[in-house]
């Protein structure tokens, strides 16, 4: 009998975290089953994101330790997927600790710690500071600082 382990997430800008999550969450059974948040889905979230969900989703399938990725359209699809799927493990980062013990008369919910230091945010911000036109309009905004100080010296 398969243990099938069951997570989702956005995957965006796929890092390190991403992987070392999946990685780990294959590790405690024998078919770990990823749901990607589709465009419209993560416009419920609040999450605006870069990659497109075909490219979130053929990325996530492409991985060694995924064997399956499928679509996540809604917050109570999981109840559905677990029936669905047999699954015995569903597993997220710790920053969704408690979110999901709901889940837990159904299969085994665990939560595993996040990587440090990476997360899409972050590359985002990184992105945007190397961005040209960004670094024109801050050279814009240091020459009017510097202007409004010469006035005051
Ligand atoms: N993650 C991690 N370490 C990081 C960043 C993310 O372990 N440095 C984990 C998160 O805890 C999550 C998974 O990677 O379990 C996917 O993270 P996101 O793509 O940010 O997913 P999220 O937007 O939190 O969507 O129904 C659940 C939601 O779809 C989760």
């Amino acid at each position: 009998m398969k243990k099938i382990v069951l997570t989702y997430g956005t995957f965006d800008l796929f890092h390190v975290g991403h992987l070392n999550l999946l990685t780990r969450l294959r590790e405690l059974g024998d078919y770990l089953i990823v749901g990607v948040s589709t465009d419209k889905f993560n416009e419920g979230k609040g999450k605006k994101t870069i990659v497109s969900f075909e490219d979130r989703l053929k990325i996530v399938a492409g991985l060694r330790c995924v064997d399956l990725a499928i679509p996540e359209e809604s917050w109570d699809q999981k109840t559905k997927d677990i029936e669905k799927y047999g699954v015995s493990i569903f597993g997220m980062g710790h920053d969704w600790e408690g979110h999901f013990d709901f889940l837990k008369d159904q299969c085994e919910v665990i939560y595993l710690p996040r990587t440090d230091g990476v997360s899409s945010t972050a590359i985002k911000k990184t992105l945007q500071a190397l961005d040209k036109s960004h670094v024109s309009d801050l050279k814009k905004a240091l020459d009017l600082i510097s202007s409004i100080v010469e006035r005051f010296d």
